[in-house]
């Protein structure tokens, strides 16, 4: 869309289940705030909204596990992401959140709009059903096979496998979530929405309208989606948490979390226009609005599909122009889980890198899932810091300040003469505004910040090639001119940096004190479009690191922190073989063992596993066969102490009478060991019981 009025700006609703991770933030915070920072600082009218998605059926599980209610859940969940978000300098104009009551009146109007309006489907279907647990098992309540993918753990509503979307009931050998039953049909009326009825719409309006600006991977599912065919899509959920539906006949039915939760961006739109006295309409209904999603690949059937029909169903709104979903981010090569505490959580990663936001910021960017999935790793977050941050960007604005300072008493010289050389650098330095702008419209954050950095570089090889610390001893004028054109490059590093490290712009700003001075404020134009930032006579604060290495032993912790949760989960998911059937006591009196001692082994011929083993059992010296050969050779096992089932009838292995049973377990790598009893002093034969 061309020169847009103003911007609506919506960041994926996070669930209100558990904290906000590294994932979160890469895949969809980190860019939406870029690009709505970047549009503020060209002047333009941005609502920036998001809020907590605390409906839906995860919320409830976690509340039953907790033992709390669902609204505590979401209270200490609500609280603990909005903070994580402002920590990381994240610009929502509003984060709301769908329990208030503007979201709960708003959802609940936009229903009975469409029920009145006729563009529901009311239908009594047979729903998968829970006997034991006395409830029907709408989507994350019941897992079973992909229809599609074959994926054996996929939820009712969507396989987070391969993306796809379903009903409860497509689901192949479908279990509850709640008891592990299998789950039976039962009656029940819900509200569908005819999606097949919007195919003509959405194929005119995304495969034909968006196939050259909707990134591939977007556009791609919705194509595979509207292929694959429409069909018609329960709205309405029967569960007691969520959004009553607001029509007769619907007691003890919410609305799905899927209808409710994208209408909380317009929630969230509407209580910031009224808190700062706005209209909100024209930020979803007029034409010369840009409505942008930024979410993640998991969400895109929501925002293509599902909510554009919902808004076209209405008839008032606008369309998304884009939806730049991003894929996912790993970390360290696996998958990130909240489950498996496999994650870098924000509100953590403060603690151990206090007032670091911008050095994950960069590094997420830098790294950003942008056309296929990505992997975090510590290491490459160090070298991101150490390698680019403080070697390219705080080493230029170093020298700089340090500079002005020790050559001037930082005060911005006057320059004499520009050089050939300099000419060239400042037009260079102001085609960037213009090379960002690009990449950002583009939504390529990546290659955006990767030019940012480029500004940086400019700026030191500029140094570098003019080398003002030898010149100031030689021509004091080249030294003054030389100083003035690196103090440009400075400031204009302090505006364009600000989208993408907001802190470190801060800083900057106040180093080169063009953040209060009204006059001085640069804005983004400026850096193309004026030819002085910084005047001469401007006196400059004095410096502070921009950016500080990042030990090594830093890092190793992480990693250990890392292998902590590994072995944690190691332990919680280790399959223990179920308990067997009770036996009486008289059942284990009939069993013999006794303590005895390896006298004689040797290998069985032809055969991998076996061992032929003389035994001194106290009662006798027989011969047992037993199958460790892959774990021990004859001779280490010659002279053990070992436990002898005596009495287990005799059977011929390979023609060799083996006339009873040593006994072993296994480690968890699979070698055997023997069920060695802390035997010294007892002689061979003493009954075991
Ligand atoms: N809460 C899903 C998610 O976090 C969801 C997004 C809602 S956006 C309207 O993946
Ligand atoms: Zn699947």
């Amino acid at each position: 869309m061309q020169d847009p009025k103003r911007y609506t700006i919506t960041a994926a609703l996070p669930y209100t289940n558990g904290p906000v991770h590294i994932g979160h933030l890469a895949g969809v915070y980190v860019p939406a705030d870029i690009y709505a920072r970047f549009q503020r600082l060209q002047g333009k009218d941005v609502a920036f909204v998001c809020g907590s998605d605390e409906h839906g059926v995860p919320i409830t599980i976690k509340a039953k596990k907790e033992g709390i209610t669902p609204q505590q859940v979401v209270d200490k969940y609500h609280a603990i992401i909005k903070q994580s978000f402002e920590d990381f300098g994240i610009t929502f104009d509003n984060y709301s959140r769908t329990s208030a009551k503007v979201h709960h009146d708003t959802a609940s109007d936009f229903f009975k709009k469409l029920y009145d309006d006729g563009k529901f489907i009311e239908e009594v279907t047979e729903q998968l059903y829970d006997a034991e647990a006395n409830q029907f098992l709408a989507d994350r309540f019941v897992v079973g096979t992909c229809p599609k993918c074959g994926n054996e753990e996929s939820y009712g509503d969507q396989c987070e496998n391969c993306g796809t979307s379903h009903n409860a009931t497509d689901l192949i050998n479908p279990k509850s979530a709640i008891t592990g039953a299998v789950p039976t049909l039962k009656e029940t009326k819900h509200w569908f929405l005819p999606l097949d009825q919007y195919e003509p719409f959405l194929k005119e309006w995304i495969l034909e309208g968006h196939k050259k600006d909707w990134k591939t991977n977007v556009y791609g599912q919705c194509k595979s989606w509207i292929d694959d065919g429409l069909r018609p899509r329960a709205v309405t959920r029967d569960l007691d948490w969520g959004i009553p539906v607001p029509v007769d006949g619907a007691d003890g039915k919410v609305l799905y979390v899927w209808f409710d939760a994208p209408i909380g961006y317009i929630s969230a739109t509407k209580e910031w226009a009224e808190r700062e006295g706005k209209d909100w309409e024209p930020y979803w209904k007029s034409d010369d609005t840009k409505l942008l999603h930024f979410i993640g690949k998991d969400n895109i059937v929501f925002h293509c599909i599902i909510f554009p029909s919902m808004l076209k169903a209405d008839g008032s709104y606008i369309m998304p122009d884009n939806v730049p979903a991003n894929e996912f981010l790993n970390l360290e090569g696996n998958k990130i889980s909240t489950s498996k505490n496999w994650a870098v959580w924000l509100h953590e990663y403060l603690v151990d890198f206090p007032n670091q936001q911008d050095v994950l910021r960069y590094t997420l960017t830098a790294n950003a899932p942008e056309t296929k999935d990505n992997d975090f790793t510590w290491a490459d977050f160090q070298a991101r810091n150490n390698n680019e941050l403080v070697a390219i960007f705080g080493n230029f604005i170093n020298r700089v300040v340090v500079l002005t300072h020790k050559y001037y008493d930082g005060v911005v010289p006057a320059l004499a003469t520009f050089s050939e050389i300099d000419e060239q650098t400042l037009t260079e330095l102001k085609a960037y505004p213009a090379v960002i702008e690009s990449s950002l419209e583009r939504y390529r954050f990546r290659e955006a910040q990767q030019e940012l950095m480029n500004v940086a570089r400019l700026g030191n090889k500029y140094l570098a090639d003019e080398e003002p610390w030898k010149t100031i001893k030689t021509d004091e004028e080249r030294t003054k001119t030389v100083m003035y054109v690196a103090l440009q490059i400075a400031s204009a590093l302090a505006v364009l940096s600000e989208p993408f490290l907001p802190f470190t712009s801060t800083k900057l700003r106040n180093i080169l004190d063009v953040k209060t001075n009204v006059e001085n404020a640069i804005q983004w134009a400026d850096v193309s479009s004026k030819s002085v930032l910084l005047p001469a006579e401007h006196k400059i604060n004095k410096g502070e690191l921009l950016f500080s290495k990042i030990e090594d032993s830093q890092i190793q912790a992480q990693l250990d922190k890392l292998a902590a949760s590994k072995l944690a989960n190691e332990i919680a998911n280790k399959e223990v073989t179920p308990q067997k059937d009770t036996a009486t006591f008289d059942d284990f009196t009939k069993l013999d063992m006794r303590v005895g001692t390896i006298i004689e082994a040797e290998k069985m011929p032809k055969a991998k596993k076996l061992l032929v083993l003389k035994v001194d059992t106290g009662l006798d010296v027989r011969t047992i066969v037993s199958g460790i050969a892959e774990s021990f050779t004859p001779e280490e096992i010659v002279g053990k102490k070992v436990t002898v089932l005596v009495n287990l009838a005799p059977r011929a292995l390979r023609g060799v009478d083996s006339e009873g049973m040593i006994l072993m377990t296994e480690t968890p790598d699979g070698k055997l060991v023997f069920v060695n009893p802390d035997t010294d002093g007892v002689d061979n034969g003493a009954t075991i019981n």
